[in-house]
């Protein structure tokens, strides 16, 4: 029974489990059958008993037969794949709606409902994945931010992507939809136990593919409007700070503390964490013309991405503070002496075009 696909946590799913062990088990009578008179006719009519073969052909009879049969097999087959289908496909009316974006290697989601959105990452320290430190329970898929909804309430999600094709995959929930960028898939799900499930991107989207995990914890809906009423105060309070940073300066040391997390955190897995990069697939930074030549530049590459490469634009998922940082960071970092800081309002300037 470990082999089986598990029972899941909504009535989807369990539809889904039931369909399936339906559709199983005709496949086991079927095969039985068939297999079954193969066998004992082979046995009770072989040469060496004096069988002889008959010796008909073209009969109507038998021809319409083994036609009805698995005719009307497929048809009780089709009804209620077709009704679980049409269910799945039906995302009206839903109480919650979430925007899920793959980006590379990261989910963002957003509440249509309310001011909050955010990145969700891997959680997992580099350390498991060298092997360094012992792999825990969760290994790679363990986020950071993971996604919140309610308990008895119809999530709907719209699924897209900022560069390749993802798959936003819930085992538990019987979802899996393609995330294409241009393009929103849609799906939903109404979960009965509260609970922590996890999930995975199931399409290959690049070098990280494995590393870009889903967590969803189902809350009870009151525990749920607590904790969005709580991010949606957070994120409203950072949005204010923001605009306090704009008028202030930071230190440099400062600039290099913060800068550093955030590069280890958002630009190591491509730059590396020595900032040479790897070879022929991603630039280094050290000694680079971009992060020790104008800096102007280097915020904008930084904050708008370049257009086909895989550098993406980290304006949106960064504060100013932390771009700030990390430019900061990168001008000074492995021999890069520029001896420059990058300020908020410098970052600011670049996203407002000025
Ligand atoms: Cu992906």
């Amino acid at each position: 029974m470990r082999l089986n696909l598990t029972k899941g946590v909504t009535d989807i799913s369990q539809q889904v489990y039931d369909l399936h062990m339906t559709i199983f088990m005709i496949c086991v009578v079927i095969g039985v059958v068939v297999f079954g008179a193969m066998f004992i006719s082979m046995y009770l009519h072989r040469k060496s008993r004096g069988a002889k073969p008959a010796n008909f052909h073209e009969s109507t009879k038998v021809e319409i037969v083994w036609t009805v049969i698995p005719f009307l097999i497929l048809i009780g087959i089709a009804i209620p794949a077709a009704k679980t289908l049409i269910a799945m496909e039906d995302p009206s009316n839903p109480d919650v709606t979430v925007l899920v974006t793959g980006s590379q290697w990261k989910w963002h989601y957003k509440y249509m409902d309310n001011d909050v959105e955010y990145y969700s990452v891997l959680a997992t320290q580099p350390e498991q994945i060298h092997n360094k430190f012992e792999k825990q329970q969760n290994y790679l898929l363990e986020v950071d931010r993971p996604l919140v909804i309610p308990t008895g309430q119809k999530v709907r999600f719209l699924i897209t992507s900022d560069d390749v094709i993802h798959s936003w995959w819930m085992p538990a929930f019987a979802v899996k939809k393609d995330a294409n960028p241009g393009f929103i898939n849609e799906a939903w799900t109404r979960v009965n136990e509260p609970g922590i499930y996890r999930g995975q991107c199931a399409e290959l989207c690049g070098k990280d593919h494995g590393f870009m995990p889903i967590v969803v914890i189902a809350k009870e809906p009151a525990d749920y409007q607590n904790w969005v009423d709580e991010q949606a105060e957070i994120q409203r309070k950072a949005k204010e700070e923001e605009q306090k940073l704009l008028a202030m300066n930071m230190s440099m040391e400062e600039l290099m503390e913060n800068g550093q997390k955030v590069y280890q955190s958002t630009c190591a897995a491509c730059h590396q964490g020595n900032g040479e990069g790897l070879p022929g697939i991603f630039p280094a930074l050290k000694n680079s013309p971009v992060a020790t030549g104008d800096v102007k530049h280097h915020i904008d590459v930084v904050v708008h991405g370049v257009s086909g490469t895989a550098m993406q634009a980290f304006g949106k998922q960064l504060s100013l503070k932390d771009l700030a940082s990390v430019i900061t960071y990168e001008r000074n970092a492995w021999g890069n002496s520029t001896g420059e800081t990058v300020q908020a309002k410098d970052v600011n300037a670049v996203i407002k075009g000025q």
